[in-house]
């Protein structure tokens, strides 16, 4: 079994209310990971285990797509639950994406194409990914899209910090979502809707400096695509960003309608999977080690001792630990 002293932390390079995002190397072979440390009291006191205990599950259904975070493995000590992903260093795309303003049609059908990619294969294992938001979608050193985060601490997210910390984005509301009724699938692609719309007019649709207008506008106002976007943009937005989930592009057929949709006709879908298409941005980063694109804000504070030295789970007799009976987890051989 792993534990935290398997590893030397480096830098905090993700933070939410939830717990952290640290870069650590993996002291046996020198292996950068994305480690993210949750703590369970946070999670017991908002009802989260499903959500963690969710993200397990993943792991075990052997998840694995390339535009995917890959999960290693998992362990805990008697205060913390981690994960250990790869690490992924181009960058936020919407970090990208704010330099740039907006960007023209092939580079977001490019982003937009590896991201239905992703979620189609999710909805596949009947896996919703229900949390699409910018700062969950990341650029891998090559410049092809990683999504992470997919199945976990959800409500933990949400928090007062992601939206402050995060550049003030607030995430891409479904209306049936807003309207606290049942969602399905066809969530993720209203949010692919959402990801589109933003990469090529630089603002999230139905966007207002005031969040109850835009709550109202997600809910009532009719979706307005200004300036010159070609008839096939115009018409998978306004199928993505349908208010009502039955009507929505993807709702009969799922990521099929998707694939066929004429704004994608220029992708070709099996070398779009194998990576045979070069990505129209390429991040430039030296190596692995290479911080450039994540926020000072993160990369200049210290990593807390706690995260080290934490008491061994084996020694504590928590009723936190009962609560993540089952959670460490190595994959085999075969697996990721
Ligand atoms: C992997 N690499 C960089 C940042 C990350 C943030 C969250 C989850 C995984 C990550």
């Amino acid at each position: 079994n792993a534990k935290p002293t398997d590893f030397d932390f480096l830098k905090v390079i993700g933070k939410g209310s939830f717990g952290k995002v640290l870069l650590a190397k993996r002291k046996c072979d020198g292996t950068f990971y994305a480690v993210k440390v949750l703590h369970k009291k946070t999670i017991l006191k908002k009802k989260e285990q499903t959500h963690i205990m969710a993200e397990r599950n993943v792991l075990l259904k052997n998840v694995k797509h390339p535009f995917l975070v890959g999960l290693h493995y998992s362990f805990q000590t008697s205060e913390k639950l981690y994960f250990v992903l790869d690490y992924v260093n181009g960058g936020e795309l919407f970090f990208h994406l704010q330099r740039e303003r907006c960007f023209r049609e092939p580079r977001a059908r490019f982003y937009a194409a590896e991201v239905a990619s992703a979620i189609g294969y999710l909805h596949s294992l009947n896996i919703i990914y229900r949390d699409l938001k910018p700062e969950n979608i990341l650029l891998d050193c090559q410049g092809h899209i990683v999504l992470t985060d997919f199945g976990l601490c959800k409500e933990g997210m949400e928090q007062e910090e992601t939206t402050s910390t995060f550049c003030g984005t607030p995430e891409y509301l479904a209306p049936e979502v807003l309207k606290k009724q049942p969602y399905d699938r066809t969530v993720d692609w209203w949010c692919l809707g959402a990801v589109l719309y933003e990469m090529l007019f630089g603002l999230p649709p139905f966007y207002s400096r005031d969040v109850s207008q835009m709550y109202d506008n997600i809910l009532h106002k009719p979706l307005q695509i200004q300036g010159s976007k070609t008839v096939a943009a115009c018409d998978i937005l306004q199928g993505l960003l349908h208010k009502d989930q039955k009507r929505r592009l993807g709702a009969k057929s799922d990521f099929l309608e998707i694939k066929n949709h004429v704004f994608f006709s220029p992708v070709n879908w099996d070398d779009l999977y194998h990576k045979r298409i070069t990505p129209p941005f390429n991040p430039n980063v030296a190596g692995p080690a290479d911080l450039r694109h994540f926020d000072p804000e993160f990369t200049q504070e210290a990593v807390s001792t706690s995260i080290t030295h934490t008491p061994d789970l084996a020694a504590s007799s928590s009723s936190a630990s009962d609560a993540f009976l089952g959670f460490s987890y190595a994959p085999t051989e075969e697996g990721i």
